[in-house]
């Protein structure tokens, strides 16, 4: 599980990245030949953390939910230059499921409960299944930008990706593409909102949701549930990403709240992958 496949080409993989999601059959389990052949993909620069196995809090999330629903896959870490091939959105996650590119981790976990099922939701009912979607998609939208915030737009953070991203630019090249990706890192975060008063405003927000988490966080079992669901899921890898320990200070402001941090360490505890 999670091993590199440089030998494989998911990139010729058969298209459905921007379609929209359909319902799949569960297989057979059991018989013999059913189990899907799983492929993540994910960016090449790793973080050489074992905790952390992608940079991308996305990816993350999909290694997690795979080792949950005991799935087995390889990992595969794609060529830059072919990523809109493999997805034409030009984002990962995508996993490659018999062939078949699926993109959006969202639209991954629900492949996954399908693949699987139960093991996304278990001992949900309605309500509660609905209100753990609503979590995983909050803490994609909502937390992520934290997460780029501290990387990207803060001096501090900045030298992790400037170190991990860049390698395969010619050396001439290197820091002036790696500017202009920051720059438009910013740009973005700007025009979400989330940057257009600065850093400090920034962080006064990512404080507020962060101790409002904290606040929330169960003392025991999981965030809608007794098990482990896509809300934890989806939490937990924005939160695990903003305590990367490299971008030290991301991992301070988790750190100062121990009710959360707790409650992270036992998703991180209940979904690694081994
Ligand atoms: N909605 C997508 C977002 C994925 C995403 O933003 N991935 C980032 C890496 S963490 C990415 O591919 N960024 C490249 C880009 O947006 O150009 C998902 O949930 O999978």
């Amino acid at each position: 599980m999670g091993r590199g496949t440089p030998g494989m080409l998911p990139e010729l993989g058969r298209g459905s990245a921007a379609a929209a999601p359909r319902a799949v059959r569960p297989p057979a389990w059991g018989t013999v030949g059913a189990m899907p052949t799983l492929l993540l993909c994910d960016f090449p620069a790793k973080t050489e953390l074992p905790r952390w196995s992608s940079f991308s809090p996305f990816v993350l999330q999909i290694d997690r939910a795979l080792a949950l629903a005991k799935l087995p896959y390889e990992k595969h870490y794609v060529d830059m230059l072919k990523l809109k091939r493999l997805n034409p959105l030009g984002q990962l996650p995508v996993l490659v499921v018999d062939g078949e590119n699926v993109a959006d981790s969202t639209r991954i976990l629900h492949r996954i409960e399908a693949l699987a099922p139960g093991t996304m939701l278990r001992g949900l009912d309605a309500r509660g299944q609905a209100e753990a979607w609503l979590w995983e998609e909050f803490a994609d939208t909502a937390l992520y930008p934290h997460v780029l915030t501290a990387r990207w737009a803060d001096d501090r953070g900045w030298p992790v990706p400037r170190g991990a991203f860049f390698g395969a630019v010619p050396a001439p090249l290197r820091s002036l593409v790696a500017n202009a990706v920051r720059r438009g890192t910013i740009k973005k975060l700007v025009q979400r909102d989330f940057l257009r008063g600065g850093l400090e405003a920034a962080y006064e927000r990512i404080d507020r949701v962060l101790d409002t988490l904290d606040a929330r966080a169960p003392e025991q079992g999981f965030w809608v549930g007794e098990h482990p669901s896509v809300a934890d899921l989806g939490l937990f890898a924005q939160l695990h990403s903003l305590r990367l320990p490299t971008v030290a200070h991301g991992a301070e402001r988790i750190a100062a709240r121990p009710r959360l941090e707790r409650y992270l360490d036992r998703v991180d505890a209940a979904t690694l992958p081994g």
